[in-house]
């Protein structure tokens, strides 16, 4: 791609990413119902310096099936809010006991651990009230169903709930199976918000069937792609570029894919997943700005720092 072309789609990405952080930023000013260190801590684990991944996804694949992105704004921010809280309650010391997010304290580090249940607690019904700001009552219908069912316990909860179970090595010895079972984990916890982000954005656009099957396969493969990049990283990162504690994984005898696979057999499937995620955007016009984003978003995957 040209220069010209690269600056463009990453001007693009700048618009859109400002554009997601105003809108957290509104959204997270409470009136005085909401006690100060309440309102502070929801602002702090919510506008850390994170990639804004899902919420761009949801802007990419409105651009895709045609949006006008901005109508999907309120939607990028919900699946950002519920995504916030789920990493400051897998940050508790009941789950991944973590000091360091995003390059700072955790949540429960720098205010106390009720405050920190307490700033998930709040998030998950501000991204439902976020919907509400969608063009039409019937968006708001749709979008709700599927951030709810990607969120709940069939999704993002249940797949935490395995992997913490697998964790205490429950059924550690059917090795065959464990692959299988690491990847339905990571399709709920890791995959499920990937997933619902690209179809929000699809469903605000009016996409059609055809349209939210090909964005559905690219989160499905996007998310776990990222995830063995994430295990990598785990392996392989430095601790400064990814700004949160590394090589856990292996102290806390974590199912990955880097200790079930290998490293090399691990990059394997990543760009296998990279591979067939890109494949799923075949249908869309290769004019679009938002495919050249997300082709480039996959590719940026493997070797990844942070
Ligand atoms: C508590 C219900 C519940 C779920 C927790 C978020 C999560 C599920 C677990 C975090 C553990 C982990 C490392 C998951 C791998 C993928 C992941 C979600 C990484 C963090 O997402 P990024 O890299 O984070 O997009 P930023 O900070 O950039 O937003």
């Amino acid at each position: 791609m040209s220069t010209k072309g690269s600056l463009f789609l990453k001007r693009r990405v700048e618009r859109f990413r400002n554009a997601v952080d105003a809108a957290l930023c509104d959204a997270a000013k409470f009136n005085d119902n909401c006690p100060d260190r309440l309102g502070d801590a929801i602002r702090y684990s919510l506008l850390g310096s994170g990639k804004r991944l899902r919420p761009l996804f949801v802007l990419f694949a409105n651009g895709l099936c045609g949006g006008d992105c901005f109508n999907a704004i309120p939607a990028a921010c919900a699946v950002e809010m519920i995504h916030a809280y789920s990493l400051v309650h897998d940050d508790l010391p009941a789950m991944d006991n973590d000091d360091l997010r995003r390059g700072r304290l955790t949540c429960h580090k720098k205010f106390d651990e009720p405050t920190a249940i307490l700033v998930g607690d709040a998030l998950i019904p501000l991204a439902f009230e976020m919907l509400g700001k969608l063009p039409s009552k019937e968006l708001l219908g749709i979008c709700s169903l599927e951030l709810a069912r990607a969120a709940g316990a069939a999704a993002l909860v249940g797949g935490q709930m395995d992997d913490i179970a697998n964790e205490k090595n429950l059924d550690r010895k059917h090795k065959n199976a464990s692959i299988n079972l690491l990847e339905q984990i990571h399709l709920r916890k890791t995959g499920a918000l990937i997933r619902v982000s690209l179809r929000l954005g699809g469903l605000i656009a009016g996409g059609s069937v055809a349209q939210i099957d090909a964005l559905d396969r690219y989160g499905k493969n996007f998310g776990l792609a990222f995830q063995i990049t994430d295990d990598l990283l785990d392996v392989l990162g430095n601790e400064n570029a990814a700004g949160k504690r590394l090589h856990k994984d292996a102290e806390m005898n974590k199912w990955t894919y880097p200790a079930l696979l290998g490293i090399k057999k691990s990059e394997e499937e990543a760009q296998r997943y990279v591979n067939e995620a890109i494949y799923a955007l075949k249908i869309f016009d290769n004019k679009l700005p938002d495919k050249d984003i997300l082709i480039k978003t996959a590719h940026d995957l493997i070797g990844r720092n942070k």
